[in-house]
């Protein structure tokens, strides 16, 4: 990308849109286009179109989505469905009728089947069916990475998707009822810390195992692929290694200093087993997650600690 490009990144005050534009204006860049969803509903093609007639970006980041965890996913069906697609297909099919030059699409470690071998590589893509809790949501997804694809196919453009495993860092979502595991155990563990509690209370089993990428580490490599990579089909982002619910609890405590029993809700779902990302695709091409586990907690830690919970 030209360093006076005019870059769009939707849902540029996202966990994930946020970390993109702290990565490029490290990088030098400048020109961005931001829009609020309150000034700019993606679900809109009218709105969509007027846009990018006004502002005619030349690259776009397609962060925006209706993201949230395992209850979120599994409650909110319809709106993970639709939102999606409707932000998918409006912001992909504008971005050829306007002739952008390139577009990377994010997707998500959901999108491959409940029971796909382990670590998952991108050729399992549609080979089973998918885990009932997220199925909405990853039929979204799995229908932005064939948007994505059928444009270069049929019309040659440059639009590329990516497909992180479980993401945390900074403007993370810590709302217990909407969010994904990891600010949600740091929260009731910092809460249990402050209020001296004898325990907390975990959801599910404690078994799945799932893999966690820092958001600055997904930021550096989107730039990475947007700079250097142009194929069809997608690339998964992640660190390549996971940790069972139960252990990650263990680490956050160790970290937090809490002291008490962490407990199970098996009323609760467990969810996909377990959500392993094969990132052989992404070190060939030459990127490797730098953040350990550990060291990115610790950060967002820092950063959440003296939050007012209760
Ligand atoms: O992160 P999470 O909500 O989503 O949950 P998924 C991961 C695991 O942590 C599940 C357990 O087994 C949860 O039952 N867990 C334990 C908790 N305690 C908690 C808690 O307090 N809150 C939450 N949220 N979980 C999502 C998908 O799946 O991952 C999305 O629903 C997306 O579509 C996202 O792909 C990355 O990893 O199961």
């Amino acid at each position: 990308m030209e360093k006076d490009a005019r870059i769009y990144v939707a849902g540029h005050r996202g966990m994930v849109g946020s970390a993109l534009i702290r990565k490029m204006k490290a990088e030098g860049y400048s020109n961005f286009i931001f829009r609020n969803s309150g000034d700019l509903d993606l679900r809109s093609q009218q709105a969509v179109r007027d846009f990018f007639s006004l502002e005619k970006p030349d690259y776009v980041f397609l962060a925006a989505a209706k993201v949230g965890g395992i209850h979120a996913n599994n409650v909110y069906r319809a709106e993970f469905l639709y939102d999606n697609l409707m932000i998918e297909s409006n912001v992909i099919h504008t971005a050829y009728e306007h002739k952008v030059k390139k577009l990377l699409f994010l997707g998500s470690s959901c999108i491959y089947p409940k029971m796909a071998p382990q670590p998952l590589k991108e050729d399992y893509l549609l080979t089973g069916p998918l885990e009932d809790t997220n199925e909405p949501y990853a039929i979204a997804k799995i229908a932005g990475i064939k948007l994505c694809d059928a444009y270069r196919a049929q019309y040659g453009c440059n639009f590329i998707s990516v497909m992180p495993t479980n993401l945390f860092g900074p403007n993370d979502n810590y709302d217990l009822h909407g969010s994904h595991v990891l600010p949600a155990l740091l929260r009731k563990i910092i809460t249990a810390k402050n209020q001296n509690a004898d325990s907390v209370e975990i959801w599910g089993s404690g078994k799945p195992l799932r893999e966690f990428l820092h958001v600055d580490d997904l930021a550096n490599a989107c730039y990475y692929l947007m700079e250097t990579y142009n194929e069809p089909g997608l690339v998964n982002i992640g660190t390549g290694t996971d940790i069972s619910i139960m252990d990650l609890a263990k680490m956050i405590s160790k970290i937090v200093g809490f002291e008490g029993e962490i407990k199970n809700d098996p009323s609760k779902p467990d969810g996909t087993p377990r959500k392993l990302m094969d990132v052989s695709k992404l070190a060939a091409v030459g990127w490797k997650a730098q953040i350990p586990l550990e060291q990115g907690i610790q950060m967002v830690y820092d950063e959440v600690k003296d939050s007012d919970w209760k």
